[in-house]
């Protein structure tokens, strides 16, 4: 019996955890059994946490992603398959990872073929980043972003909302020219659009037989060390009737202060209180309100959840998220209790396998 997994990939912040999220949902409700598998570069996931409150069963992939840390991938599979022998398992690696199809695909089709029956490469591409500029490969990032189009089997056209109809033919010719044998899917979240097209894919029995896609792992690994990456938790205490949108939304707007928006790839954090809980996201300069539990207004014991993707130093993205929280809480007249984070720069991609196809 094997159990079918599908792969989500795609760059920060193009939506892969709300398609995860809203395939999972459409699944459970037809009256499958699913399991998710999150991924990170470190550790306090605000996509883990997400997930989770959505009363699904989620396993962590830490410290490094699907490729470099296979054999995790797989005990996070078999775990999943061991306690709740799901149906499917839908995976999202890392936004900054590539060459997915030699490193993950691959090894689960060819080693684990009897455990595992893998659904094409899913990759998503936000609409609105590409219409600002297609992924340049000449740039670190867009050789990044444009060898995860290459690669895909099935390419999600994501955000379709944020940019006219008009312009959609154009944005798929695009990644059309950059990947002639996919399938492209036009997709949004907030309108619905396209997320039919990608269930029947992810519940189809399709398979991935696509063949690797060549890649210089220097100029990869120089794309994922431009950014610097903050995980982070803080913990204090909120007064009474707490506007905690309005924390949040300070602190995004300190982050977003200190960086081009072309700089923020993703800032992600959940604000939760004794009273309420709050995700908020900032991509690329906008700020959207993924979810509220209970109202705006929070007090008591609460945490603070961040996840930060910055090209940008360490050193110095460490401390504007620090900053940006201090600040945040200042209103309030709130100090933070304790605190445990972690920054680094993603390090040089070292995949357990890596095959041909
Ligand atoms: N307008 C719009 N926003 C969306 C859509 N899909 C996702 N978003 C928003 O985009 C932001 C990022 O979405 P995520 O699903 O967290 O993106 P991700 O690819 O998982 O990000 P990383 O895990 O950091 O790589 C969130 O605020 C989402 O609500 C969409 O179709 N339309
Ligand atoms: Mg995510």
């Amino acid at each position: 019996m094997t159990t079918r997994i599908a792969i989500l990939g795609g760059f920060l912040g193009a939506g892969k955890t709300t398609l995860m999220i809203k395939l999972a949902t459409e699944l459970a409700d037809s009256g499958s059994t699913v399991g998710l598998i999150t991924n990170d570069q470190g550790e306090a996931l605000v996509d883990t946490q997400y997930s989770r409150s959505k009363g699904f069963n989620v396993a962590e992939v830490l410290r490094g992603c699907f490729c470099c840390k296979f054999n995790d991938l797989l005990m996070s599979a078999r775990g999943l398959v061991a306690d709740h022998k799901p149906d499917f398992i839908i995976a999202e690696p890392v936004g900054s990872c590539t060459d997915l199809q030699a490193t993950v695909v691959a090894p689960l089709r060819m080693i684990y073929g009897d455990e595992f029956e893998v659904a094409p490469l899913i990759v998503l591409m936000d609409a609105g980043s590409l219409k600002e500029a297609a992924p340049d490969p000449e740039t670190l990032s867009g050789y990044l972003r444009k060898h995860q189009v290459e690669e895909a089997e099935v390419l999600v056209l994501s955000k379709s909302d944020t940019v006219d109809a008009g312009d959609i033919p154009a944005l798929r010719d695009v990644l059309r020219r950059y990947n002639p044998s996919a399938e492209i899917i036009t997709y949004s979240a907030v309108s619905g659009e396209g997320a039919k097209a990608v269930l029947d894919i992810v519940r189809s029995a399709r398979r991935s037989g696509r063949s690797p896609v060549d890649i210089d792992y220097d100029r990869y690994a120089a794309a994922e060390a431009e950014l610097g990456w903050y995980n982070g938790t803080f913990r204090f205490t909120l007064p009474a009737k707490t506007d905690t949108y309005d924390v949040a939304l300070k602190l995004m707007g300190y982050v977003s202060s200190q960086y081009g928006d072309a700089d923020l790839a993703h800032v992600k954090l959940i604000l939760r209180s004794e009273k309420n809980a709050l995700k908020m996201n900032l991509v690329n300069g906008s700020v959207n309100v993924d979810g509220v539990q209970g109202s705006r207004y929070g007090e008591g014991a609460s945490s603070l959840n961040l996840n930060a993707r910055v090209v940008s130093s360490p050193e110095k993205l460490a401390e504007v998220v620090r900053e940006a929280v201090k600040l945040a809480l200042d209103a309030p007249r709130v100090e933070v209790e304790s605190y445990d984070d972690t920054c680094f720069s993603p390090s040089r991609p070292n995949p357990t396998h890596r095959m041909s196809g």
